[in-house]
């Protein structure tokens, strides 16, 4: 794993933990930020080691969002040049699944980076909320695609009209999260969940995310093909023997990820 300056992380039980490190700054992300998270995310995925990765964050809150000292000068030509949001496309492109654990503050970029998680846990005090527009700005990471996409238009465009600062109930309520625990166990909650999920045969998960996140993008037709070709490979696994042939023997699958 390389060396980085704002993210801790380690593996551990078949995750791979990756901890955004600027907590003064209530993780506010800069692009160096960006681009390690990335970068971390990458090298879990090619992992033999590693099943799920578990995205959180130090200190007070997950993200208060983009780091706007480093944004405040800057003009459209600078950004397309910088093609900052290149590193966000390849976050889409990892393949094993990404839980996020997030606590208070969820902001802006932090609330974008949440959404480009698979799956959520959120401590009982999280606040989720696009402020950009307060700043003149707007979503530039997915908000306004990534949002609308999970909760429909009505409350996409209120939300992100208003800034308005959603809670965990709220936003359990629209699906943008998948449970809710208690601030203090927000870490042993996100595992004992991770743990779920790398209990499951590896091929086999991968190619669900894979499937699940073609919804979002492809007519059910479309869909409907691309899940029975997935379905179809995972007959070529020896995972597939196995846990069929454990099923008849009455015994526990040993999944080896192949
Ligand atoms: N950028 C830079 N520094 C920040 C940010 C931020 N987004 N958020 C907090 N900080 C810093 C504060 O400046 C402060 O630093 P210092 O101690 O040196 O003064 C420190 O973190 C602690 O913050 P506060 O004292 O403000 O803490 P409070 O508990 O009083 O308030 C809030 C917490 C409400 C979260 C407040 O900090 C706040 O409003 N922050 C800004 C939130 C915001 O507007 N986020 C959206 C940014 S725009 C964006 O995300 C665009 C995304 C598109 C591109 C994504 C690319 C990465």
């Amino acid at each position: 794993m390389g060396l980085f300056q704002y993210i801790e992380t380690s593996v551990e039980n078949e995750i791979g933990f990756i901890t955004l490190n600027r907590p003064k700054q209530l993780n506010a992300l800069n692009r160096t930020m960006v681009g390690e998270i990335v970068s971390a995310a990458e090298e879990f995925d090619r992992d033999t080691q590693v099943k799920v990765i578990l995205l959180s964050g130090h200190g007070k809150a997950f993200s208060a969002g983009a780091d706007i000292d480093e944004m405040a000068n800057d003009n459209p030509v600078r950004l397309e040049l910088l093609n900052q949001f290149a590193d966000w496309d390849r976050l889409s492109l990892v393949k094993k699944p990404i839980i996020g654990a997030v606590k208070s503050f969820v902001f802006g970029g932090g609330f974008e980076l949440a959404l480009s998680c698979d799956l959520l846990i959120a401590a009982g005090d999280t606040l989720f909320s696009f402020p950009e527009v307060t700043l003149g700005v707007m979503p530039g990471a997915g908000g306004t695609q990534r949002l609308t996409k999970l909760v429909g238009k009505t409350k996409a465009l209120e939300w992100i009209l208003t800034a308005e600062r959603i809670n965990a109930e709220t936003a359990l309520k629209y699906g943008i999260i998948n449970k809710i625990v208690a601030p203090e166990l927000l870490m042993e909650e996100a595992i004992a969940f991770a743990r779920k999920i790398t209990a499951q045969p590896s091929l086999a998960v991968r190619m669900i995310k894979d499937s699940v996140n073609k919804a979002v993008d492809y007519s059910l037709y479309e869909g409907m093909q691309y899940e029975r070709k997935n379905f179809y490979l995972l007959f070529a696994s020896e995972d597939q023997k196995e846990g069929m042939a454990a099923f008849v023997e009455k015994r526990k699958p040993n999944f080896t990820g192949r």
